[in-house]
Order: structure tokens, then sequence, then C-alpha cells
């Protein structure tokens, strides 16, 4: 088995373009493994919104690993958490790679603003960006403290959420290159890939780049296969799809007074017990639980 920050890794340096999928618990991380995905970006916005909190760091950084550790367990293939800020300063993020390792997170990316962050889709050019010296502090300090020597540190520069220019994204990214960041994610709120394509081009192969094209989502995959970026993450699908199945459902069955007509539209039960790998458990209790001689007492799986 390939350790998960050596998968990270691959997927980080190899040539072609990658793909990570959003995942916000156990359950989308086990989906986002079986559709195929090689990785998952363990996103604030899903997680904070699957909590039912805002994403400005309202849930603690115990209450994100939790859940993270969780979908590390349910799953064979890596995680990139998005650590937002690293949950405080150089000092706070020695410890969180610590303990990311000790949960068997494949990497974290840490983003250049201030704590408590804000989404980069909410007023993003009002969000005071970190002193970008201190925040090369901050990558360095994640990476002298990795034991893995294939931990991934992403620096997210934010200087075209925060309304700079290239030249601001550029200066930031060296710094944060220069402190050890193993890629940059360039992050964009506009609607065309037009800030990414340019820091790409200027920045060239100097690490890999990533990119999260969220608000330009109608640019084809191939224009970001052709300029060489190394990841694009898909960051709040999952989330996105799963809102809208919710309202949907919870609004019939409240209209309906009943489930008879949604039933046909949901996944049987005994899927859920397939994601949960229930006949493992049944399996073992043959194995280990004294014989008896009654019938189990469910077999929900057969
Ligand atoms: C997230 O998924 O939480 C991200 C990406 O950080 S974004 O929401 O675009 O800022
Ligand atoms: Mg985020």
């Amino acid at each position: 088995m390939i350790r998960k920050t050596t998968q990270l890794r691959r997927l980080l340096e190899s040539p072609k373009l990658e793909f990570l999928m959003e995942a916000h618990n156990g359950l989308s991380a086990k989906i986002v493994e079986e559709a195929g995905f090689s990785g998952i970006w363990g996103s604030g916005l899903a997680i904070s919104a699957a909590f039912g909190v805002r994403d400005n760091n309202e849930a603690s950084w115990t209450q994100v690993l939790e859940t993270v550790e969780f979908m590390s367990d349910a799953t064979t293939i890596p995680i990139l958490l998005d650590a937002d800020t690293g949950f405080g300063n150089f000092n706070n993020v020695r410890r969180l790679v610590r303990k990311l390792e000790q949960i068997n997170v494949g990497g974290m990316c840490i983003e250049d603003k201030l704590f408590p962050k804000t989404n980069s889709f909410i007023k993003g050019e009002q969000q005071p960006l970190a002193d970008p010296i201190e925040f090369g502090g901050k990558v360095k300090a994640a990476k002298d403290s990795q034991q893995d020597p294939d931990f991934c540190v992403v620096a997210r520069v934010e200087a075209f959420i925060a309304g700079w220019g290239l030249d601001e994204a550029l200066k930031r990214a060296s710094i944060y290159h220069d402190a050890g960041a193993d890629a940059i994610l360039i992050h964009s709120k506009i609607s065309t890939a037009e800030q990414v394509l340019d820091f790409k081009k200027e920045w060239q192969d100097r690490c890999p780049v990533v990119i999260v094209p969220t608000m330009y989502h109608n640019t084809p995959t191939s224009v970001f296969r052709d300029a060489g970026f190394s990841i694009s993450i898909w960051a709040n699908q999952l989330l996105r799809t799963a809102i809208i199945s919710m309202q949907q459902a919870a609004g019939k069955i409240f209209a309906d007074e009943s489930v008879a007509e949604i039933e046909k539209q949901i996944v049987p039960v005994k899927e859920v017990f397939r994601l949960q790998n229930a006949s493992e458990l049944q399996q073992a209790e043959k194995k280990y639980l004294p014989p008896t001689k009654e019938q189990p007492l469910v077999d929900p799986v057969r």
C-alpha cells in the first residue's frame, strides 16, 4: 500500500492534469473514491457547511480534524486538507502538521489570509491578506515539522481574490516557494480563467500549480491541461448536489405526508449498508463471536 502522502505527492508531480473531488465527511469521501478519483479535497467550505456553520473558522480545528479522520479512515486515496490559514500562527501550523500525519492525511493547503478567514467568494476584496513574509514563515514551519518527507504543503495565493494583480500574486508565490511549498494554489473568483492562465504563463514550471475552477467552470478542462496545471480541484460540487437533493426530498415528503413517491428516487437502505461495509462486520461476527444456535439478529445486506 503506497502511503497517502506519497500518493498525493505523485499526483502533484505527475506530468498530466489530475483532479481532486471535494468531500465533507466519511460517506462523501467514500463516494469520491468509488467514482474513480485519485484524491480528495477536504473542503473547508463543505465541511463547515455540513456542520451547519459558516466558512469563517466557526468550526474549531479539532472538529475539522475529527471529520477528516473519518474521511481518511473510510478511504484509501489521499486527502489534501483545506487547512484555511493554518488555524493560527506558525506554531499552530507545526502542531497541525503533526496531527495530520497521525491521521494519515496526505497534505494540507494553507492560504495567505488572516484568522478567522472568510470564504474567498464573500467580499474577497475587503479581506486582508497575511504579510507574505510571515506566511512564508508558516510554510517553512510546516515543512520543518513534517516527519514524512512526502507530506505535501500547498501554499494558496489569495492576491487575485483580494483585488491585487499578477505582480503581487507572483511575488507572494515566489516567497512561499522559497520557503519550501511543494505547490502553489492560485485562486481566482472571476468567471474566466484569465488570471490563473496569466499566472501560469509567468510562473512556468517552478513548482506544480493547483487551481479551483469554481467560478470559471465554463472553461474547458483541455485549457487547464494545455496550460500545464498540476491539479484541478472540484471544490464543492458534492455538497451542492447533496443540498438540492435533500431540499427536494424534504419538500416532497413534507408536501405528500408520505415517502411512497420518493422511495423510487432514493437509494435503497441496503446501499447505505454497502457503503458502510456492513457485510465485513457480519463476516467478522462469524469469526469472532461464540457460535450460537440462534440465527443472526439481522441480515440486512443479503
Ligand atoms: C473550499 O473548498 O473551502 C475552498 C475553495 O477553500 S473556495 O471555497 O473556492 O475558497
Ligand atoms: Mg476553503
